[in-house]
């Protein structure tokens, strides 16, 4: 069979059902023929961030596959790969390349080198017969240790060679490392004999599906648990012993906690320094349990650690608590609840005025508080997009189930939410399917609306227009003032319409539920939803130094 053919049946062996893609790349029209399905964006940055929900709402069990020209296709590819790299996220992309005449010669882009330093694995094939071996390596990447992406370069002449039949392919596995047990028994020591301690559990509680565990360990300990945006939801936001999560904007909660802990566990995280990470606190016993080594005395200096997969470490952890505390808890959890009751109650008087806000323009923290009131939050997916409106709905948005929320801000690429959503229902067509982006983010992937519409991926587009890159404002004073370099215009419930999907301008606080509710109904139907709602220039923001 030919290299392509050899391509579509090693993907449909590995159990991908959808192949996003641009053309030109002889693996589209190969899956297709292989009963793949075929779904063409509109650029390829949108599509990459499709391929990455598909692999982080299954938790990496399923892997999204992108694939693109050689040339322009792999050179305009690259910031969604950065983003997956960026954000942790197991994908297999598969550029085209120069055919092999050309492949190391200026000015033609060779995905091999540059794609190197954006990820965990990235090989050129430069023959047909190789290519099961290098697919077998690219899937067992993205299936094993830290995820993140993979890239197979296929040069164009290499496609029509033939590969040897039968085609010796059996699908990949994943196994997991767990940590070293001496370690786990002082570590249970440290937790148990901790006055204040705070749970802050990362992405990698997602990838282990490890939520019950961490349930039961913060049960255990009665302590609190605080996440990072990418571990968002990995715990109950409406459980007691929840503080909420963390990123640039946090609940008063992650913050009092955090300072006055005397132990903090990272579970399943980085800490990796980011303006969109809770910074640790300093002088405070930390302990890192991560699956990455190379995370660890990264950027927090650790006291104890345990390398490994989130769920082995997790369930090793509460055998090893739970025998030192005689079975079950001390009878803390009342106390630590009545704090964090407390303090909660403090932060949202002071914000529920915001979130409950009436004025005209409409308060984004008012769209954001009527949506969270009105969807069924066990049953949607929701992400925020770079800009204010990650900063506003991040500390409200209170998840009742895991992956109820994609959570980013490692790199973070204005437009991305709209593919991540857009690859969520992809995945999880059962649910209702959130993006909530500004006016500057719709204007670098808002295109793809049209691909939402015409591949019916009925998404519900959470749109805060407030006609700016409000989030600029105060960098920006003397550009704004002299040519007003932050101004942005369109009208985008028009755009959405022209598309064929459905748009709808909202400006009255009254307008906000029942809009909702017809974009919500539209979604059933099949239609995307893109609901603009036109916003003030808001930039206060939950913020603790
Ligand atoms: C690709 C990319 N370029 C630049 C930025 C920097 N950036 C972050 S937010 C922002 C403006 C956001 O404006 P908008 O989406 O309208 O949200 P607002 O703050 O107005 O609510 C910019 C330019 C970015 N995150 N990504
Ligand atoms: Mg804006």
């Amino acid at each position: 069979m030919k290299g392509a053919t050899a391509v579509a049946e090693i993907l449909k062996r590995e159990g991908v059902e959808f192949l996003i893609g641009y053309p030109v790349n002889p693996i589209i029209e190969a899956a297709a023929q292989a009963g793949i399905r075929t779904i063409i964006v509109r650029q390829e940055r949108t599509g990459l961030h499709m391929a990455d929900a598909v692999s982080r709402v299954s938790s990496g069990r399923r892997i999204g596959v992108f694939a693109m020209q050689h040339g322009p296709g792999s050179e305009n590819a690259f910031g969604g790969v950065a983003q997956a790299y960026g954000e942790s996220v197991p994908i297999v992309v598969l550029p085209a390349g120069y055919p092999r005449r050309l492949t190391n010669i200026p000015p033609y882009f060779n995905a091999f080198l540059n794609y190197r330093h954006i990820t965990k694995w990235c090989e050129q094939v430069t023959c047909a017969d190789a290519i099961p071996d290098a697919l077998r390596r690219a899937f067992t990447q993205v299936r094993n240790g830290r995820p993140r992406p993979a890239v197979v370069e296929i040069p164009t002449d290499v496609f029509p060679e033939e590969v040897p039949e039968p085609l010796a392919y059996r699908p990949t596995f994943t196994t997991r490392t767990g940590p070293d047990p001496q370690a786990v028994t002082e570590v249970a020591r440290v937790l148990v004999e901790a006055k204040r301690p705070v749970v802050y559990a990362g992405q990698g509680v997602h990838y282990a599906r490890a939520w019950q565990s961490l349930h039961a360990l913060a049960e255990l300990l009665e302590a609190p648990v605080a996440t990072s945006l990418g571990g968002k939801s990995a715990f109950p936001e409406d459980h007691p012993l929840s503080l909420g999560s963390g990123g640039r904007s946090v609940p008063k909660t992650v913050h009092h906690f955090l300072q006055n802990a005397d132990v903090i566990f990272g579970i399943g995280c980085s800490f990796a320094t980011s303006n969109f990470a809770v910074a640790m606190p300093k002088n405070k016993v930390i302990v890192h349990a991560t699956l990455d080594p190379a995370d660890l005395n990264k950027t927090v200096p650790a006291d104890y650690a345990l390398i490994g997969d989130a769920e082995l470490t997790l369930e090793a952890l509460v055998a090893e608590v739970k025998n030192r505390l005689g079975g079950g808890p001390r009878g803390r959890q009342e106390e630590v609840v009545r704090e964090i009751k407390s303090v909660k109650a403090e932060w949202m008087a002071q914000w529920l005025p915001k979130l409950t806000s009436d004025a005209v323009p409409l308060s984004p923290y008012r769209v954001l508080w009527d949506l969270m009131h009105t969807v069924d939050r066990a049953n949607t997916i929701i992400t925020h997009d770079a800009g204010s409106p990650r900063d506003q709905l991040s500390p409200f948005w209170e998840c009742v189930a895991p992956l109820t929320y994609l959570g980013w801000g490692k790199t973070t690429q204005l437009g991305y939410g709209l593919g991540l959503m857009m690859g969520a229902k992809l995945a999880a067509p059962e649910k209702l399917c959130v993006n909530v982006w500004g006016d500057a983010a719709i204007g670098m992937t808002g295109m793809d609306f049209e691909t939402a519409v015409r591949e019916r991926i009925p998404i519900l587009s959470v749109l805060l227009n407030n006609f700016s890159m409000a989030m600029e404002l105060p960098v920006m004073k003397v550009a704004t003032e002299k040519y007003r370099s932050t101004d942005i215009s369109g009208n985008y419930a028009d755009m959405a319409r022209a598309f064929g999907g459905y748009g709808e301008r909202v400006t009255q606080p009254g307008q906000i539920i029942p809009a909702i509710q017809r974009g919500i109904r539209k979604t059933q139907e099949g239609v995307p939803a893109l609901l603009e709602f036109l916003t003030a220039k808001e930039i206060e923001f939950s913020l603790f130094k």
